[in-house]
């Protein structure tokens, strides 16, 4: 009997993937990441999400067990990689593809204010990507798929997911573009992906567009052109159904499938939380869940296609990373890759002087849609969160301003900022800049000299304060959320909380310096 046991216990320990630990929480990379793609080599993944008009572009993350990320860098670290000349929250860099293949790092993207699909490579993740390559078949989130020397790239040119062959070193397109799925009805046909299993080749795809209709469907074929037949169970995952019209997550898709070393299989997908009613800020976020994909069978998302928000399923074995500080400071003379600027920014105004960042004023504003005024900003991770920070205006000139500023795009902000008056003195101001309509909240005058500011963020309001003796903050006013959420304001990123300087004047010799800055979310 014991022999008998100890068989069992045996086949049961070589069949099972070696699954150590159980639950999760998702999203697992919270904020504005979305179009999550993923690939492995050996036991580590790298994540890749869309940028926008963001620069650097492409945020790339390092993984061993596909719930803790760190981010790594960016793919798009130079302007001959990525212009971003005019891009706003609906432009620049979207769905991008990360895939290893034979020692080199592959990344397919599109940029929409630009020329279209592109790809770089690297054999460093952890480093720089090469100068890109135009692609010329079109349509938007490029991905890639190789087999016997043979690269294909499949994208949505016309509603339609086209596959061709191309050089991925140098881009050019070796085959024809033939059409080989247009979905199973849903609108906007896209995010197409291949993988090969049990001699089938797999097509997956994103439906019924990026809002609360999104859903994921898989086709397969003997043959990579096809013809595909749809799984009759499609979508494999959404939350447009009944069973999920209360989840806090919505608007599920976006979606690529990795395998692990033990065999396990996964998903990263994007989604968003709706926080105030039906409206959401944080922008579209990666999430994960397990799939469940036998020989010769349909992939099965987390047992009925839909996810939550914590994720009662075995795991990998977990490897947490230390959490961030609360506190940034600019000691280091550098930035760390949460920070990001709008378009290509003028990096002659970032500069570090005594532990402090200097933000030069520039006459770019905030509401300026084509140039990049001088701004640097981190995502808004928490729906609850507090974030502070010190500033003092320094050889300012009359109407030069700097604060902090909730952005969600440059017609949808509010902004808590000092601003120089003619002599010694300068206003503290809450501004809310809501589409056409410019609005003072309230602005007080104080003498010259620093000043901290705190935004505190909730499911229906942020608050905003100030002090100026580190400790004793004062209320200048509490605004609805719900005025810069996606649903509002328009967009495919999320809410940024960014230092910046600006001038009335284009000739201030003015600039801010920002002592540090705290985000806590919770
Ligand atoms: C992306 C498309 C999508 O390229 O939205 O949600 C577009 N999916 O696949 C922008 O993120």
């Amino acid at each position: 009997m014991k022999r008998f046991l100890f068989i069992i216990g045996l086949i049961v320990a070589l069949t099972c993937p070696a699954q150590t630990q159980q639950g999760y929480k998702n999203p697992v990379i919270p904020g504005f990441y979305p179009d999550p793609s993923v690939c492995r080599v050996g036991d580590d993944f790298y994540l890749v999400t869309s940028s926008f008009q963001y620069f650097p572009g492409v945020p790339i993350f390092h993984s061993k067990d596909l719930i803790n990320w760190e981010q790594i860098g960016h793919c798009l670290t130079r302007p001959s990689q990525v212009n971003l000349n005019g891009a706003t929250v609906w432009g620049g860099i979207y769905a991008p593809t990360i895939r290893y293949h034979d020692g080199i790092f592959y990344m397919v993207t599109t940029n929409v204010t630009d020329k279209g699909n592109f790809l770089v490579h690297t054999t460093d993740p952890r480093g720089e990507w090469s100068e890109p390559v135009q692609i010329k078949q079109g349509g938007i989130d490029p991905s890639l798929y190789f087999e016997d020397g043979k690269c294909y790239l499949v994208s949505n040119p016309d509603n339609y997911i086209t596959l061709c062959q191309i050089n991925p070193i140098t881009g050019e397109q070796l085959t024809e573009s033939k059409r080989i799925w247009i979905g199973t009805g849903g609108r906007f046909p896209e995010g197409p992906h291949i993988y090969k299993k049990d001699n089938w080749y797999y097509l997956l795809i994103s439906e019924g567009g990026t809002e609360y209709g999104h859903k994921i469907a898989i086709a397969r074929s003997r043959y990579i052109d096809g013809p595909y037949e749809q799984n009759p169970s499609n979508p494999i995952l959404t939350h447009i159904n009944r069973n999920t019209q209360s989840s806090p997550i919505q608007g599920v898709g976006h979606a690529d499938l990795i395998q692990a070393p033990d065999g396990s299989w996964w998903t990263v997908f994007l989604a968003f939380r709706p926080q105030s009613d039906m409206h959401h800020l944080l922008g579209r976020e990666t999430f994960l869940a397990p799939v469940r994909w036998d020989k010769n069978a349909w992939p099965v998302v987390n047992g009925d296609g839909s996810v939550a928000l914590e994720m009662d399923v075995p795991t990998l074995p977990q490897q947490p990373f230390a959490s961030k500080p609360t506190r940034t400071l600019f000691t280091d003379g550098k930035l760390g890759f949460e920070w990001v600027y709008i378009r290509n920014p003028h990096l002659e105004n970032y500069t570090f002087d005594s532990d402090k960042l200097r933000l030069k004023s520039t006459s770019v504003t905030l509401n300026n849609s084509k140039d990049s005024p001088t701004m640097v900003c981190r995502r808004q991770q928490h729906i609850n969160f507090t974030a502070t920070t010190s500033v003092e205006l320094q050889k300012a000139s009359s109407g030069d301003e700097a604060g902090l500023t909730v952005y969600m795009s440059e017609t949808s902000h509010y902004d808590l900022f000092i601003k120089q008056l003619p002599g010694k003195k300068q206003t503290v101001t809450l501004r809310y800049q809501l589409g056409e309509l410019s609005h003072i909240e309230k602005e007080i005058i104080l003498p010259q000299g620093n000043v901290q500011f705190r935004v505190k963020g909730e499911r229906d309001f942020y608050s905003f304060e100030y002090a100026t003796d580190g400790m004793t903050f004062h209320q200048l006013g509490r605004m609805n959320t719900r005025y810069l959420s996606t649903e509002t304001a328009g967009g495919f990123t999320g809410i940024m909380l960014g230092l910046y300087s600006v001038s009335e004047k284009s000739s201030s010799k003015g600039y801010a310096a920002f002592e540090y800055f705290d985000y806590q979310g919770k």
